[in-house]
């Protein structure tokens, strides 16, 4: 007996709706879901592999436990007694910034990513604090905190009505997006251009967004920053500032003026490899068009100058009256996010509030960079990390330096990773607990709704019930959350309760809310669910924008509502939300705040500067998810290969054959890996993709093994950060490239 059922994507920030063919307990099927409101069946390769990934025979289905130096299966009872006389000690003797926190890339795709880790926190009180984000959009956040007062008011495109999108450093078309969600961004693209308006692609490798594209500009590594400026340079020049709008609610525009002074495009010509013509025809026609969106992601923001780029992106939309405007960047309003309220300055966003013990770098979001994760391991000394809590992170793979962070984790008193898998990062733990599979867990993009193109929610719950003994990664963190504090063995629904207490407590104390004055006990009652995650939902839901605010509006959003809409409900296009969202102590946005000037002079120094030698870039596959889909048969092979890509100018030079191996060297190590000439990477340039490199003993992942390919961060020794959001630059390194004979 085959039946289908409904499941929203968790492998991208796309998100989109897939109906699942189920016979017995497996998936077999997977297509778009033509109903869902938003990706309306739109899907990729890696969400029809859904089924294979589900069903992954090396998938972890008893935890493990380490004893006598070997990680055997285990009980669940058993597993978290480990954890908490693991953790317990390490707290006691030597407090709470012993133990790290590392959280990595799919706590974004998962209810429990969305829901616990906060919680985690917030008791634990530890500032060793690692994720993703510092190899990823901190610098975003940042350039956010400071320019509107919220780290996480992060503008997106408006995909569907703009007339031009510039993009910089961001693939789409292969990645399908990022910090921007949008199921089927290419036929968002497409559709674009058959509206007659114009695509721009700054990339030094024409990838398949820019073969798409009116115009690609096949930068120097690293220098987007210099090219932002000169664009800003030639608005203020050329007369073309016009604030728009939102004019009322912007300052210091007169700073960025006198900051762009110098960035001529005569002077970032060279450095930037692209002609001064280009870079004025750049500017002119985003001030001309009648709405245009700037977009920057990856090659925007893990390179030297990522905070300064990611601000400049946001600066240009300011410039040409572009941001909070239809067709321009704007403010997507979740469904779970706080109701907006009016406008009033806020407290702001302070940025190095504590410093890392060893190199003494500056928390940003209150997150230390995950590139020095190894150093506060392995350097010795009073408040020396010693135990880890890793959920969903693969950090050995996907952060600088992997052999010695492999060395630093080996080196721990104790460490737990919440983690389907046993991978390269896992293989350290003493205790590892796997979540169930996609299947059997529910579904609700908690992150990604508040980066939509269009305003939305949608809720899939599990289509498999879960095998016996099995928790939900929702109950696996929430124990986990107990077992920090000890108290392994009480129910983990009073994680739950403690939080909606507390919630409903702020609420009903808010003169703006539609429940003011009510008794929290009375509203807790009301919420329906069949555990604690989606008594947490119902509650974000009722309480949120759209919510129904306990009774207030019978209209509004609640689970039940949502339940009743199995493909979503449209909440309609973005629109604009200035000044309301500001939270900067001026209640206004704040274009030139101090931090960014300094980093302008930073910038400055390197006008003159065209560096020689070949510089690494990186680059995703559609069929790859960085480190972990390469234990799906269906999705390995063809295009999907770990190769370096040349120039066929620079293969010449240096006697590199396609198919060849070569060597490469960085700061950080060297690697072997094959040759793929093409003239789609620039010269000068090389492009290798990360998440490679399964040939670590100790891991079970027996499809990725047999096709390991070399990590590409092991040539990074982690050292260069963006000095303000201490994101690691992991484009644009310098590296030898030589055959190997
Ligand atoms: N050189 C270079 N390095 C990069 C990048 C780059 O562009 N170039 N990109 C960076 C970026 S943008 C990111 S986001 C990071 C990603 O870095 P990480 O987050 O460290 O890496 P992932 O490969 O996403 O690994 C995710 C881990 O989560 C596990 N996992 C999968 N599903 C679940 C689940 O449902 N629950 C739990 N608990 N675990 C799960 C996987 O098995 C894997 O161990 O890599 C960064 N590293
Ligand atoms: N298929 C697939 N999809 C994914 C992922 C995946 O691994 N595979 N990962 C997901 C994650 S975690 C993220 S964060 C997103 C990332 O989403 P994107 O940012 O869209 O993905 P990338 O392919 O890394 O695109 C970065 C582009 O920047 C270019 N680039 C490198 N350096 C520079 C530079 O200095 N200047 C400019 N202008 N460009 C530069 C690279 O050539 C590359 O084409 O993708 C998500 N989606
Ligand atoms: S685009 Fe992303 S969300 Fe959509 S099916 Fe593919 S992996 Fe899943
Ligand atoms: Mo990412």
């Amino acid at each position: 007996m085959t039946r289908t059922a409904l499941r929203i994507c968790p492998l991208c920030e796309a998100t989109c709706g897939l109906t699942v063919t189920l016979d017995g307990d497996r998936i077999t099927a997977a297509r778009g879901d033509r109903d869902d409101v938003f990706s309306k069946g739109f899907v990729c390769p890696k969400g029809v592999s859904l089924g294979e990934l589900d069903a992954d025979p090396d998938r972890l289905t008893r935890p493990l436990v380490r004893r006598d130096g070997e990680l055997t299966e285990a009980t669940w009872d058993e597993a978290f007694a480990a954890v908490q006389a693991g953790l317990r000690p390490v707290v006691e003797a030597h407090g709470p910034d012993a133990v790290a926190v590392v959280l990595g890339n799919p706590n974004v795709h998962t209810v429990a990513g969305a829901l616990y880790p906060s919680v985690l926190l917030a008791g634990l009180r530890s500032r060793s604090v690692f994720t993703a984000s510092t190899v990823d959009q901190m610098p975003k956040h940042v350039s956010s905190g400071l320019l509107y007062g919220d780290p996480l008011a992060i503008p997106v495109p408006d995909l569907d009505r703009t007339d031009h999108l510039l993009i910089i450093g961001a693939n789409p078309m292969d990645s399908n997006g990022s910090l921007c969600t949008a199921p089927d961004f290419p036929g968002r693209i497409r559709a674009l251009r058959r509206r007659g308006g114009r695509l721009t692609v700054i990339d030094p490798r024409r990838t398949r967004t820019a073969k798409l594209a009116d115009e690609h500009l096949a930068i120097r590594p690293g220098t987007d920053a210099l090219l932002l400026f000169a664009m800003i340079h030639v608005l203020f020049e050329e007369g073309l500032v016009d604030l728009g709008e939102r004019a009322a609610h912007v300052i210091q525009a007169d700073e960025v003026e006198r900051l762009a002074a110098g960035f001529t495009p005569e002077a970032v010509a060279g450095p930037c490899d692209l002609p001064a013509a280009s870079v004025r025809r750049l500017a002119r026609e985003l001030a001309a068009a009648d709405s245009a969106a700037v977009y920057g992601r990856i090659g925007a923001s893990t390179v030297e100058f990522g905070t300064l780029t990611s601000w400049l992106v946001d600066v240009l939309a300011v410039l040409t009256g572009n941001l909070d405007r239809p067709g321009g960047l704007m403010f997507p309003l979740s469904a779970t996010g706080a109701a907006p309220r009016p406008a009033r300055p806020g407290r702001g966003f302070a940025l190095g509030r504590w410093r890392s013990r060893v190199s003494g770098h500056p928390e940003a979001k209150s997150e230390l960079p995950i590139a020095a994760l190894a150093e506060e391991i392995d350097t010795p000394g009073e408040g020396r990390v010693r135990a880890a809590v890793a959920i969903a992170a693969n950090p050995v793979l996907s952060v600088p330096d992997g052999d010695r962070l492999d060395a630093a984790l080996a080196s721990l008193d104790f460490m737990v990773s919440v983690d389907p898998y046993l991978n390269e990062t896992s293989r350290h733990a003493d205790v590892v607990l796997p979540p169930p599979p996609p299947s059997r867990g529910a579904h609700f993009d908690y992150t990604f709704n508040a980066l939509a193109v269009r305003n939305q929610v949608r809720y899939t719950r599990p289509v498999l019930p879960l095998a016996d003994g099995q928790p939900d990664e929702c109950v696996i963190q929430a124990r986990l959350i107990l077992c920090l504090g000890g108290q392994d063995g009480a129910d983990p629904a009073l994680v739950d309760a403690m939080v909606i207490d507390t919630a409903l407590g702020k609420a009903v104390a808010d003169p703006h809310s539609p429940v003011h004055g009510r008794q929290p006990a009375e509203l807790a009652a009301e919420l329906t669910g069949r555990d604690g995650a989606e008594r947490r939902l119902d509650m974000m839901l009722r309480l949120g924008p759209y919510g129904e605010g306990f009774g207030a509006d019978p209209e509004g959003l609640s689970l039940a509502r949502l339940l009743d809409h199995p493909h979503g409900i449209d909440l309609g296009p973005l629109a604009p939300r200035i000044p309301a969202l500001l939270k900067t102590p001026s209640g206004a946005v704040e274009l030139c705040p101090a931090p960014i000037a300094a980093e302008a002079e930073r910038l400055r120094a390197r006008l003159g500067a065209v560096p020689d030698g070949l510089l690494l870039v990186g680059r995703r596959h559609l069929r790859s998810n960085n480190s972990w889909l390469h234990n799906v048969p269906a999705l390995m092979g063809g295009s999907n290969r770990c190769t370096v890509q040349v120039h066929p100018d620079d293969a010449a030079r240096l006697g590199l054959t396609d198919g060849g191996p070569a060597r490469l060297k960085g700061d950080g190590g060297e690697v072997e890996v094959p040759v793929e000439v093409t003239d789609t990477v620039r010269p000068g340039v090389v492009s290798l993709p990360h998440g490679w490199g399964h040939d670590r003993p100790g891991t079970r992942l027996g499809v990725a093994a047999a096709d390991p390919g070399v990590n590409v961060n092991q040539l990074n020794a982690g050292r260069l950060l963006d000095p303000l959001s201490g994101t690691a630059v992991l484009n644009g390194l310098p590296i030898l490239l030589t055959p190997v004979r």
